[in-house]
């Protein structure tokens, strides 16, 4: 059973008059993946809405200590931080429990942009934590899409809707055979939080991906960003799994609808609630292009099962 969220800890790394927009389900998880870490960390962060929600010196949103870098760089530099403590441990620079080095990235930057070094990294086996705040679009610069956008989706640069399916970023960082890979959403805290303290307890390369509902680019009331988040699980079209040493395992209520106890709900209520599908849901071939959508989610679920057997 995942930690309930009264029972989370009452410490918070990110901090009132942050810049993010209400409702902002970044800043919601990274609050959540916060109270997990602890203060005694150190963040990078690449172009994205984190850096803008960040807010600028001397009032900055977190509370931790921030490294702005490039794009192509998270998975190097995090690297390099992470090198850089240890050697300062040994020449006896640094005492205790050396901070936990993690990248605080967008979709465009992990499935895109930044996947070379971050795949580099993984290869590496580096000591890093790199989540991957999933909004499926580059949303800081006007909503554009990424490698994460699901077929369908209206973007400013796939305006009639993107044509391919998004792609399984969670499963190639898993191919890496590092040690930890799980997927998460704000809907559910507890499950995040337990992944984050997982994911801070273990040596080498952790990779978390957390679905981020963004009111902006799927153009829904914000208020109903953690609603979102819940039908996307509850429709398949986001999987909740976590994979230690190559072996995955479903958390609930995914883990009901991998083993068929639950039907996935179908997705067109997912769809109808968010403008970015708006276009798709009118015309004689609406029913055909929802199929489509469909037929993405089923076959991912079916993929994921079939995954799941294979232990390496
Ligand atoms: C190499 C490079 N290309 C493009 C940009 C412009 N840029 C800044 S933020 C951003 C969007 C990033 O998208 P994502 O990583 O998904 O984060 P989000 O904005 O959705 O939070 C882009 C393309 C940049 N800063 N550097
Ligand atoms: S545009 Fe979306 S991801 Fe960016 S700050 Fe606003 S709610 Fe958060
Ligand atoms: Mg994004």
């Amino acid at each position: 059973m995942a930690t309930s969220i009264k029972k989370l800890p009452d410490n918070e790394q990110v901090l009132s008059g942050n810049g993010a927009c209400g409702g902002c389900p970044a800043t919601m998880a990274l609050r959540m993946v916060g109270k997990a870490l602890g203060p005694n960390a150190i963040m990078l962060l690449t172009p994205a809405c984190a850096v803008a929600s960040m807010g600028m010196t001397p009032r900055l949103g977190y509370n931790w200590p921030c490294i702005n870098i490039t794009f192509a760089s998270a998975g190097s530099s995090a690297s390099g931080i992470s090198h850089a403590l240890e050697i300062m441990k040994e020449k006896g620079r640094l005492q205790g429990e050396l901070p936990t080095v993690f990248s605080w990235v967008g979709d465009g930057g992990t499935y895109d942009i930044g996947f070379q070094a971050l795949s580099a990294a993984a290869e590496r086996n580096e000591n890093i934590i790199h989540f991957c705040y999933n909004n499926e679009a580059y949303s800081n610069t006007g909503v554009q899409r990424s490698g994460a956008t699901p077929r369908g989706s209206f973007t400013t640069t796939t305006p009639t809707g993107k044509s391919q399916p998004k792609k399984n970023m969670a499963l190639l960082m898993l191919e890496h055979n590092i040690p930890y890979v799980a997927t998460a959403t704000v809907a559910y805290p507890g499950d995040l939080y337990d992944k984050v303290v997982k994911a801070k307890s273990m040596r080498g390369t952790k990779y978390i991906e957390i679905l981020a509902p963004c009111y902006l680019g799927w153009q829904f009331d914000m208020a109903e960003t953690v609603q979102l988040s819940r039908m996307a699980v509850r429709s398949g079209a986001w999987l909740l799994w976590e994979a230690e040493n190559g072996r995955i395992s479903f958390n609930n209520p995914t883990a009901q609808i991998i083993s068929g106890k639950k039907a996935p709900e179908p997705v067109d209520e997912y769809l109808l609630k968010q403008g970015r599908f708006s276009h798709l849901l009118k015309g004689p071939d609406a029913r055909e292009r929802i199929a489509a959508i469909q037929s993405d989610i089923d076959r991912e679920i079916a993929f994921m099962r079939e995954r799941a057997k294979i232990v390496i």
